[in-house]
C-alpha cells in the first residue's frame, strides 16, 4: 500500500470509523476491506493470516486463513488479579496463542476470529483495560521501567506515565461506537484532535520511562525516552532524549536503527507540555510522503537535532535545562524475589518471549491463574517479556513458591544468563511481515549458543542475545551484543557489539547466513572472548575493544558513565 493511500485512509476516515461496521459485518470474507485493514490498528488490531497454512489454502483456492491480533494499552504493564483473571479467561474463550507479553509491556491475544473480534474486544473493556491507539500512528502504549526495588518511586514515575498515555489518547469516539455500541451523537465522525489532527502522524510514536540504573524499557530505542534523575530518595525531573528508533529495511541505506540523543532536563510538571511539543513538532515536520522514513529520527536528521530542540523548546514554552548524571548498569531484568522498599516481595519470572499458554508440556497459563487466585498485589509485565509478580505481602511468598514450582514457572533458578536475557520477536505464524522464524526458533538457538558457551566455560556470561524475524526490529536487535536479524526462511545477519547498557547499537557482521555458519562465526569470538575479556567486560565491549568490530557511532552523550 502506498504512503499516499495510507494518508488518504486517515485523512477520510472520520476519525477513525471508516467502513469498519460495514467490514465487521460482512460474513462473506474473514478479512476486512483494505482500508479498514489500516484502521483497525488505530483500534489496536492487525488482521493477520496463518501463514503456516497460506501456501496450501492458495492452493486449495481459499482465502487465508484471516484472524486478528489485538494489543492492550497498558501503560508500563500493570493489571490487577483479577484483570489478570479476566485477561486469561478472554485467552482462553476467544485466541488460539494464550497471552504474549510484548516488548513494550502489552498483551497480545493472536487468532482472534472476526466474528468474535467484538465480544473479545468488550470483555477486554469489561476488563477495565482499552486496545484504543495500541498500534497505529499515534503514540503507543508507554513503556515504564519496572524496577520492583523502589515502589514509591516506581509508583510516582508510573502514575506519570499513565497520564501521558491518557493525554495522547485521539479524541474520536470511535473506538465505542464501534466496540461498546456506545450511540452515535452529533459530531460523530468529526471529534476535535487538537494533537493529532485529521491525518494523525505520519508513523507510530513511542515513549518510554528509565528509572536508572536499569535500561529495561531500552530509553534510547524510543522516540521519546525519559530517564528519571533521583536525587536524595526523590524524583526531581527526567532528561530527556529524542529520536531513538530501531526499524530499517534490508539493503535500504535510507533507512537505519536508531539511539536518542539527549537534549537536556525537565522537571516532573513539565512532562506533558514537553511530550505535546514533540509529537505535534512531529506531527507537522515528519515526512508524510515516503512512509519508510516517517518516524522522528528522520525528521530529526533531516532538519537537525538543533533545529529540532529549538522547534520544541519554542511550541513548550519553556527551554530544557542541561541534562543531568545519569548511569545504567544493564537493560535486563533482575529475576527472583526482591523485597521492596515497603517490605513487600516482588517475584520476577521468565517467560521465555513472554508467550504464557498450556502447551508443549508447559501449563503456565494454568500457573499464572492459580497465582492470581491467590496474590493481592499487581502483575507488572516487563519490557524484557517477562513478569513481576509485585507487591507480595511475605506472609504469602511460600504459597506462590509453591504455585511457580509446581506449574513449572521458576525456570529463573536454572537458567543461564544467556537464556534470561534473551528476547524474540513473534515472526512466524502470525506476522505479516517476517521473513524468519524468532520466537519459535529461540529455544533451539539457545541451546546452540549454550554448547558454545559450555565449550568455553561460559555458561555464566551475562550475553545479550536478541533475534528479529526481519529488520523491522521488534525485540530491538540492534541492541544486542549478539542479534539475529531475519533475511529468508533460516537465514540471518549476524549482528555483533552492541553494549549491556542499551547505549550502544551493534553492527553488522556477517551477511545472510544459516545456523551452522553463524556457530561457526560465534565459535571462535568466543573463545577469544574467554581467553582475553578483563574482569566484568560485556562481549559486545570486548569485541569493540578487540577490533573485532570497528567503532560505530558511540553512545553521543558524555554525561553517561
Ligand atoms: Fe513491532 C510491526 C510485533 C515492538 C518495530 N510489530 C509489527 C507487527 C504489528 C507486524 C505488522 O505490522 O504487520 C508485529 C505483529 C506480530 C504479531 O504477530 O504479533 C509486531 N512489535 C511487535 C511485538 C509484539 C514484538 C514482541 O515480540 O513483543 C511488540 C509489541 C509492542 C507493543 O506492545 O506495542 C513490538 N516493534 C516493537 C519494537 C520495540 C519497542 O517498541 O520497544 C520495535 C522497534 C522500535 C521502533 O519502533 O523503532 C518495533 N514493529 C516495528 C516496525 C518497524 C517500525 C519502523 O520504524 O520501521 C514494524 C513495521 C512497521 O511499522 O511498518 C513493526
Ligand atoms: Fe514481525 Fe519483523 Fe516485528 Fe518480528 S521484527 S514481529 S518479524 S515485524
Amino acid at each position: 500500500m502506498s504512503t499516499h493511500s495510507v494518508e488518504d485512509i486517515k485523512n477520510e476516515s472520520h476519525r477513525l470509523r471508516g467502513s469498519l461496521l460495514q467490514s465487521l459485518a460482512d460474513p462473506v470474507t474473514g478479512a476486512l476491506r483494505e482500508s479498514d485493514q489500516v484502521l483497525i490498528k488505530y483500534h489496536g488490531s492487525y488482521q493477520q493470516d496463518d501463514r503456516d497454512i497460506r501456501e496450501e489454502r492458495r492452493l486449495q483456492k481459499l482465502e487465508p486463513a484471516h484472524s486478528f491480533m489485538i494489543r492492550t494499552r497498558t501503560p508500563g504493564g500493570v493489571v490487577t488479579p483479577q484483570q489478570w483473571l479476566q485477561l486469561d479467561a478472554i485467552a482462553t474463550d476467544y485466541a488460539e496463542r494464550g497471552l504474549r507479553i510484548t516488548t513494550r509491556q502489552a498483551f497480545q491475544f493472536h487468532g482472534v476470529v472476526k466474528g468474535e473480534l467484538k465480544s473479545t474486544m468488550k470483555a477486554i473493556n469489561a476488563a477495565l483495560i482499552d486496545t484504543l491507539a495500541a498500534c497505529g500512528d499515534v503514540n503507543r502504549n508507554v513503556a515504564v521501567a519496572a524496577n520492583p526495588l523502589e515502589s514509591s518511586l516506581h509508583a510516582t514515575v508510573q502514575a506519570q506515565a499513565a497520564a501521558l498515555s491518557e493525554f495522547l489518547l485521539p479524541n474520536t469516539r470511535a473506538y465505542y461506537e464501534i466496540w461498546l455500541d456506545e450511540e452515535r451523537v452529533g459530531g460523530s465522525g468529526e471529534e476535535d484532535e487538537p494533537i493529532y489532527g485529521n491525518a494523525y502522524l505520519p508513523r507510530k510514536f513511542k515513549i518510554g520511562f528509565a528509572i536508572p540504573p536499569v535500561n529495561d524499557v531500552d530509553v534510547f530505542a524510543q522516540d521519546l525516552g525519559f530517564i528519571a534523575i533521583v536525587e536524595g530518595g526523590e524524583l526531581v525531573g527526567y532528561n530527556v532524549s529524542i529520536g531513538g528508533g530501531m526499524g530499517a529495511t534490508h539493503g535500504d541505506a535510507e533507512t537505519y536503527p536508531r539511539i536518542g540523543d539527549v537534549i537536556g532536563f525537565i522537571t516532573p510538571d513539565q512532562v506533558i507540555g514537553l511530550a505535546k511539543a514533540v509529537v505535534t513538532a512531529q506531527r507537522d515536520f515528519g515526512n508524510r510522503t515516503v512512509r519508510k522514513r516517517a518516524r522522528l529520527k528522520y525528521t530529526i536528521d533531516d532538519r537537525g537535532l538543533a533545529w529540532f530542540k529549538t522547534e520544541v523548546e519554542r511550541r513548550a514554552g519553556f527551554a530544557l535545562a542541561p541534562a543531568r548524571e545519569f548511569s545504567f548498569d544493564h537493560s535486563g531484568d533482575r529475576f527472583g524475589w526482591v523485597e521492596g522498599e515497603d517490605g513487600r516481595w516482588h517475584l520476577t519470572l521468565r517467560l521465555l518471549s513472554g508467550r504464557i499458554w498450556d502447551r508443549d508440556g508447559l501449563s503456565h497459563l494454568t500457573g499464572l491463574r492459580e497465582i492470581a487466585k491467590v496474590h493481592v498485589g499487581e502483575f507488572r509485565l516487563t519490557p524484557n517479556q517477562n513478569l513481576v509478580i509485585a507487591g507480595v505481602p511475605a506472609a504469602l511468598r511460600e504459597r506462590i513458591d509453591e504455585l511457580a514450582v509446581q506449574y513449572g514457572l521458576d525456570d529463573y533458578r536454572r537458567a543461564t544468563p544467556l537464556r534470561l536475557k534473551a528476547l524474540a520477536c513473534v515472526a512466524f505464524p502470525t506476522c505479516g511481515l517476517a521473513m524468519a522464524e524468532a520466537e519459535r526458533y529461540l529455544p533451539s538457538f539457545l541451546d546452540r549458543v549454550e554448547d558454545l558457551l559450555g565449550k568455553h566455560d561460559l555458561r555464566d556470561a551475562p550475553i545479550n542475545l536478541r533475534i528479529s524475524g526481519c529488520p523491522n526490529g521488534c525485540s530491538r536487535p540492534y541492541l544486542a551484543e549478539i542479534a539475529l536479524v531475519g533475511k529468508a526462511p533460516g537465514r540471518y545477519n549476524l549482528m555483533l557489539g552492541a553494549d549491556h547498557r542499551g547505549q550502544r547499537l551493534n553492527r553488522l557482521y556477517r551477511e545472510n547466513i544459516a545456523e551452522p555458519q553463524i556457530l561457526a562465526e560465534l565459535d571462535p569470538l568466543l573463545a577469544r572472548y574467554a581467553a582475553e575479556r578483563t574482569v566484568g567486560e560485556g562481549f559486545g565491549d570486548f569485541l569493540l575493544r578487540a577490533g573485532v568490530i570497528a567503532a560505530r557511532e558511540s553512545f553521543p552523550l558524555e554525561l553517561a558513565s
